[in-house]
């Protein structure tokens, strides 16, 4: 029956990983796939997560069915997370907030809500570049995937005059797709000064916009902070698409966690997009997983833990800028004579160095360093132990 069926290329980012386990380089290290990893190198469960899930563990809770959009006590909580406790919109219940299978699954049910339901220009204009699966997300869901101007690669910085520019020419009644914060794959975020014109324009040209925050409290290790995109869309007036991830903040990336939103324009429209949302992840998958959200729910119902969570974020923040610094002071302390600081500049889980891919292919080759081809490190692979060798293996391919 499939004889026809082509072979098809690995994931861009998980190939990565596999051929790093093949390596048998005692001083291999591996910088692809974006997930934290301590100063051993060790995968990372939050102490409030590990108490979080012993409290639901002894409650011997029964393992039937949530409902087709979750559990309560996890989605109410989530988006009031996002938009703050202060939230007009959440008072005034203009928000529909369904569980969803992690991220990935909050963008595909809104890529499924908006193929079915979006009357306006019918492409959705994600940055160039962009986290690698949101193509096939919004393509999967027969959205076509267009793209607008993001990363300088001259200042490996913000290209904001472009970013503006093509926010100008896009057709009215678009879907533009916006990182929340700590930009995947650059770690380049625009300032809040940036975020208020872009929400400005956004407005102006009548474009919908679908804010993806899956890092937030990770670029600058306060969750507050790390929502003020989201909330200054909200305080703008905007209607929007939200997804939301606790793969990285809670390190929850197995239980897939995480939550969509449609924030609507009264309570009378939520309960309408509601009725589809449901529809629409009833044929999708039925209903989510529940381990997950119970940990996260008691995370986020309990103010013990609920602070203790907080300082586990920060936490992996702190360990991420600390080694940016270590990276950036050793390439200089071995004379290298580029200039390195946006390895600091940039925020959250990666670094977009601004390595040719031949010179990405000689890291892997020569020194078992493994990343992207586009130059993408995950800051989370590097440690005090092996940012030394890093530095030296960058400065070898780079002079
Ligand atoms: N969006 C962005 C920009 C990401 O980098 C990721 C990956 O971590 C996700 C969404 C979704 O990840 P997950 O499905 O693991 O929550
Ligand atoms: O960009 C990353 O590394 C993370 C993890 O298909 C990831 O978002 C990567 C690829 C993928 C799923 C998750």
């Amino acid at each position: 029956w499939f004889s026809e069926v082509q072979m098809g290329p690995p994931d861009a980012i998980l190939g990565v990983t596999e051929a790093f386990k093949k390596d048998t380089n005692p001083k291999k290290i591996n910088l692809g796939a974006g997930a934290y990893r301590d100063d051993n190198t060790q995968p990372f469960v939050l102490p409030s997560v590990r108490e979080a899930e012993k409290r639901v563990l002894s409650r011997n809770l029964d393992k039937e069915y949530a409902t087709i959009i979750g559990i309560p006590e996890f989605y109410n909580k989530a988006i009031e997370l996002a938009l703050g406790k202060g939230s007009k919109r959440l008072a005034a219940k203009h928000n529909v907030t369904a569980q969803s299978i992690s991220g990935t699954g909050a963008l595909r049910i809104g890529a499924a809500f908006l193929a079915k339901f979006w009357k306006g220009n019918r492409e959705i204009y994600i940055p160039s570049p962009s986290w690698g699966n949101h193509v096939p997300i919004f393509e999967h869901a027969g959205l076509p995937v267009n793209r607008y101007r993001y990363y300088d690669k001259d200042t490996c910085a913000l290209d904001f005059s472009g970013l503006i520019e093509d926010l100008k020419k896009i057709p009215e009644k678009s879907i533009v797709l916006l990182h929340a914060c700590a930009h995947n794959p650059t770690g380049v975020d625009p300032s809040l000064e940036q975020w208020r014109e872009i929400s400005a324009l956004v407005k102006k040209r009548n474009l919908y916009p679908f804010i993806d925050m899956a890092y937030q409290g990770f670029a600058t290790g306060d969750i507050d902070r790390d929502a003020q995109a989201v909330r200054t869309f909200e305080a703008d007036g905007h209607d929007f698409c939200l997804a939301q991830s606790f793969a990285k903040n809670m390190g929850l990336y197995g239980e897939r966690a995480g939550a969509f939103t449609v924030v609507c324009s009264d309570e009378e429209e939520a309960a309408r997009v509601m009725s589809q949302v449901k529809i629409l992840i009833r044929g999708l998958y039925s209903n989510p997983p529940v381990h997950g959200a119970r940990i996260a729910a008691e995370i986020l119902n309990n103010e013990d833990l609920r602070a203790q969570w907080l300082k586990d974020v920060k936490l992996m923040a702190d360990r991420i800028i600390d080694v940016r610094a270590q990276l950036k002071n050793n390439l200089i302390k071995l004379g290298s004579s580029q200039n390195w600081d946006h390895i600091v500049n940039q925020i959250g889980m990666f670094c977009f160095t601004g390595l040719k891919p031949e010179q990405v292919q000689k890291l892997i080759k020569d020194h078992s360093v493994y990343l992207t081809n586009d130059g993408r490190v995950s800051m989370a692979g590097v440690t005090s132990k092996n940012v030394e060798y890093l530095a030296e293996s960058i400065h070898k391919v780079t002079k």
